[in-house]
């Protein structure tokens, strides 16, 4: 049965097996066992029956109802394009056969201002609480293949993605890689790397990026962009070693923090090339301009890329930005004018505000021009009338943005905070405390001493930020009472130096105060961390979990423990259920209507949920009827309700 499992399994069919898909691909051995698959599955929508959906963040159902109908493509010509099998052209051709160099020189050679496209990542980790599930992704993963063939990359990995897919979607990170991985071969791969925090919240032992980072390059991803929150250069120096060893493109970053057009700001442009200047030391492939809030107005982009070119001109620029104020196409065009080789931008229906500029209007001001990022406007609108149906079916996690926010300027919430930070205030219904929370953040990071703020330092403003408005303080009485008050952990964690040296040094005597006899470290923490010893984590894995125990679990233990054995327990009850389309993930379905799971290739379940029982008073428990495959299942849940 395993040889059988093997054969027919879609990436063994595809083509698309490395050394390692025995090792990473468990469900193999899942698959004898389909019959207990589809009762498992059964479970889960017995319990979303009775007691509702579980994910966290949701509010309410899905407001689409019925099938997505994804676009068809056609050509210049007119012709319409197999989308059956993936496209072949692509930059990802020139990573695998000439190697990061050779990558960057041709895009540094290329006349045009290619685009990244940050759809599957960032857009929705800003604008739907990063909750698009990997089966969405798959849906349109092919014509993506096509119509964005000539992209500088797909962003599709890491940041908050990792932890939200293991922790709330119950979803494997490294299997959507694979899966995706094997839909798109031609486009190049893109991650977001927190540098010596991988893609958790505080720093992990140096040869735990090393190997994190090895299984993310040997799943799928070709190009890494590493930054620090902090911009400190030793805590990027291990994200990028990493990724140097594994032999990925190194995007080295430099995170924008604040108009570096105001005087008042330390974050100016000899900052900003000082910076530069020690990521170049560092031998990167390519350079990440990382804006997180959306604070680098036009004006300011076409100098700091205008001055970094001049001094770089064989340096590839990639520049990334939010749409938070509104003014996102300006800087983006304003950056492809002044030299950038690359920028950011979303498929329409998820961009904007707090996510990125829209393709289409950036494909629109840069259309005619030398610049011109080589895509096919019709296809890429095409595309989008899936993603303005998956919008609808993601609602339920909504934050209701009204309009751009000017104040970005001022309070400098990263992108995906400041949506998060809107939608706990709307759930709290603390509408008018959340001026004062946004007045709270600036006056917190001005206490802390104006930091680079993204995660995880945006988190400690954040918290300092609620902290003061829950407990009524002003700057002035932080200050006075530093010593007495009970400040929440990320800001002593920070104090302490668990996220690295800010510029400028930590504000006294607050930091002194604040710590009261705790420790400060004055040199990057990873220094003071035990290397993992990665036998006994095996091992201690297979005690727990049962075998096999992958490279791929095992990274994702080593970055969340408690959340990875959280998700082992759901799939050792419910099976995967990635496989479920999300209406049915996040809401049951009419009694009576028909859908269906595949399983695997060639492997369909055809449901119907016929009726929910009533609850019986002595054991709490209530019977759902299903019809699977024409036959009538029953299956007893317990009413938590
Ligand atoms: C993340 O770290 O997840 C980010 O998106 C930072 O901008
Ligand atoms: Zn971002």
């Amino acid at each position: 049965p395993f040889l059988a499992s093997l054969l027919t399994h879609p990436t063994f069919i595809d083509g698309n097996c490395w050394t390692t898909f025995i090792d990473d691909t468990p469900q193999l051995f899942d698959l004898v066992g389909g019959q207990n698959r589809a009762q498992k599955l059964l479970a889960y929508l017995a319990d979303v029956a009775v007691n509702g959906s579980s994910i966290k963040g949701q509010i309410g159902e899905p407001k689409f109802k019925g099938e997505i109908i994804p676009p068809e493509l056609f050509n210049s010509a007119g012709e319409k394009i197999d989308v059956s099998k993936p496209c072949e052209k692509g930059w990802r051709k020139i990573i695998l056969e000439q190697g990061p160099k050779a990558f960057a020189k041709a895009v540094r050679e290329y006349k045009g201002c290619l685009l990244m496209d940050t759809t599957w990542r960032d857009a929705h980790q800003s604008l739907l609480a990063t909750r698009v599930r990997t089966i969405d992704l798959l849906g349109i993963a092919k014509e993506t293949s096509h119509a964005l063939s000539n992209l500088y990359s797909l962003e599709c990995w890491g940041g908050a993605t990792f932890d939200v897919a293991l922790r709330f979607l119950h979803e494997d990170s490294f299997d959507r890689l694979r899966k995706l991985r094997a839909l798109v071969p031609n486009i190049p791969f893109q991650m977001l790397l927190r540098g010596a925090n991988g893609v958790a919240y505080s720093s992990l032992p140096d040869n735990a990026i090393e190997h994190f980072v090895e299984q993310a390059k040997k799943n799928g991803v070709d190009i890494f962009r590493v930054f620090d929150a902090l911009n400190d250069v030793s805590q990027l120096e291990v994200g990028i070693k990493a990724v140097h060893k594994a032999g990925g493109v190194v995007e080295g970053t430099v995170c924008i923090s604040g108009d570096m057009l105001n005087p008042h700001k330390k974050y100016n442009l000899p900052y900003y090339l000082d910076l530069v200047d020690k990521l170049v030391g560092l031998d990167i492939h390519v350079l990440g301009i990382k804006d997180m809030a959306g604070v680098l107005k036009p004006h300011a982009a076409k100098l700091l890329i205008g001055s970094i070119r001049e001094k770089y001109p064989d340096l590839p620029i990639h520049v990334h930005t939010h749409d938070s104020a509104g003014t996102g196409v300006a800087s983006m065009v304003a950056c492809a004018h002044a030299g950038a080789d690359a920028v950011d931008a979303a498929t329409d229906s998820l961009s904007g505000m707090t996510s990125q500029p829209s393709i289409n209007a950036i494909l629109a001001s840069l259309e005619g021009t030398d610049l011109d990022p080589g895509l096919d406007h019709k296809q890429v609108r095409a595309l989008d009338t899936y993603w303005q149906q998956l919008r609808l079916l993601y609602s339920p996690f909504e934050a209701h943005l009204a309009g751009p926010d000017p104040e970005v300027y001022e309070h400098e919430i990263p992108g995906g905070q400041l949506t998060n930070m809107m939608f706990q205030a709307s759930q709290l219904g603390l509408g008018s405390k959340w001026l004062e929370t946004k007045k709270a953040y600036e006056q917190a990071n001005d206490l802390l001493g104006d930091i680079v703020k993204v995660t995880p330092t945006s988190k400690v403003v954040g918290d300092l930020a609620q902290f003061m408005v829950s407990n009524k303080l002003s700057p002035e009485d932080v200050k006075a009472r530093a010593s007495e008050l009970d400040f929440p952990e990320s800001v002593l964690e920070f104090f302490e130096g668990l996220m690295g040296q800010p510029y400028g040094g930590f504000p006294e005597p607050l930091r002194t105060n604040a710590l009261r006899g705790r420790r400060k470290l004055d040199k990057r923490p990873g220094l003071y961390l035990e290397p993992v010893d990665f036998v006994k984590v095996k091992r201690e894995m297979g005690k727990k979990f049962g075998a096999p125990v992958t490279e791929c679990d095992i990274a994702s233990y080593v970055m969340y423990p408690k959340v990875f054995e959280d998700y082992k327990k759901i799939t050792d009850e419910f099976g995967d259920l990635s496989v479920l389309p999300t209406r049915y993930f996040l809401a049951r379905p009419e009694i009576g209507e028909e859908f269906n799971v595949q399983l695997e290739k060639g492997k369909v379940l055809i449901l119907k949920l016929l009726a929910i029982g009533p609850l019986s008073e002595q054991t709490g428990l209530r019977e759902v009827f299903f019809e699977m495959n024409g036959e009538v299942r029953q299956v007893t849940v317990v009413d938590k309700k």
